[in-house]
């Protein structure tokens, strides 16, 4: 089973749709919070899991999504940032097997975005960025497949370098897929039983709505297939690297720091935990090579006081 773990993280910039990619991913509305749920964007890396069944080759998978805030977009400080990246590291336990940079169709592809996969790549290793598959969210303000073939092959040079390295690994996404045929169901539900339980919600002031329950057979189909054109893909890049996962020296530090911990906690439960301070060894190790990577990369930063230029 531990050869069906997909740990994949979801990167990008502020607002591109990560959190909603996880969502679509893991078919829970809900599981990470959206940008626009009461105003709200994801401030610090969290992990989610569902486990799923190959309807092929009926493999059983379990899928952990690692969705991070934008990290690299100018707000934040070179120890948030090695913090960060040092959580992500922590929660994908078995190491990485797919890096997904999420970009948004309609969003002009800033050089920023181009740089982070440089530094990235420098950070990491090309290992990386041999792991890194696209996924292009907004599919449903698309007209029609022709556009988008156009939009690809109009893509600035910049757009289209960045999919060449990643060997176009694209995948659209449609985070919308929730609400698809909804309007035709609607019209075939009473519409009092409708009312009926929309005010019985209101009532108990928690819309604790049961989203896969509301999902229509068209919604489901859509989530449905474009996880797996995705899970390929995670297969794909898993497969080309040798079946196993991402991992480095900064990466089996965190990995020890938290078996370490998770052993202190096992033989003494109660045991006070100073939040993620075990962490720090591996925090200490990154912060200086994040700092000399911009120092040499982006010019002369002063420590926690510039905030960090785009990674991505
Ligand atoms: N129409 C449409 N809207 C989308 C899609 N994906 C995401 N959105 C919307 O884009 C906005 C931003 O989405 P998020 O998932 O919160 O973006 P994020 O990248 O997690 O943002 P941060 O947490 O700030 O880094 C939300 O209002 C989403 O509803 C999509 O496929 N189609
Ligand atoms: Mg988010």
């Amino acid at each position: 089973m531990s050869n069906n773990i997909r740990n994949i993280i979801l990167m990008g910039k502020t607002g591109n749709g990560k959190s909603s990619t996880g969502n679509s991913i893991l078919m829970q509305r809900g599981a990470f919070k959206e940008a626009g749920w009461f105003g709200s964007v994801t401030k610090t890396s969290e992990i989610n899991s569902t486990k799923i069944t190959d309807p092929i080759d009926h493999q059983e998978y379990s899928i952990n999504v690692i969705d991070t805030p934008g990290l690299f977009d100018g707000t934040t400080t070179l120890t948030r940032v090695s913090q960060e990246i040092v959580r992500c590291m922590a929660l994908a336990k078995e190491g990485v097997h797919a890096f997904v940079a999420v970009l948004k169709i309609g969003h002009r592809f800033s050089e920023e975005e181009a740089k982070a996969i440089d530094h990235l790549e420098e950070l990491f290793g090309p290992e990386a960025v041999d792991r890194m598959i696209v996924v292009f969210t907004n599919e449903d303000e698309l007209k029609s497949p022709e556009e988008w073939d156009h939009k690809l092959r109009t893509a600035p040079p910049l757009l289209r370098n960045f999919l060449g390295r990643c060997h176009n690994r694209i995948v659209l996404f449609n985070n919308n897929a929730y609400e698809l045929g909804k309007d035709k169901a609607r019209s075939h539900i009473d519409f009092q039983a409708f009312l009926a339980g929309f005010l019985h919600r209101c009532c108990n002031r928690i819309v604790l709505c049961d989203e896969e329950a509301e999902l229509t057979a068209e919604g489901k189909a859509k989530l449905e297939r474009q996880r797996w054109e995705l899970l390929r893909l995670v297969n794909h890049v898993v497969s080309e690297n040798g079946g196993k996962a991402y991992t480095s020296d900064i990466f089996e530090k965190v990995k020890d720091a938290v078996e370490n911990q998770e052993q202190v906690l096992k033989t003494n439960p109660t045991s006070e935990t100073d939040g993620n301070e075990f962490l720090k060894p591996a925090m200490d190790e990154l912060l200086p090579r994040l700092l000399s990577l911009f120092v040499t990369k982006v010019g002369p930063v002063v420590a926690d006081k510039i905030p960090c230029c785009s990674i991505m």
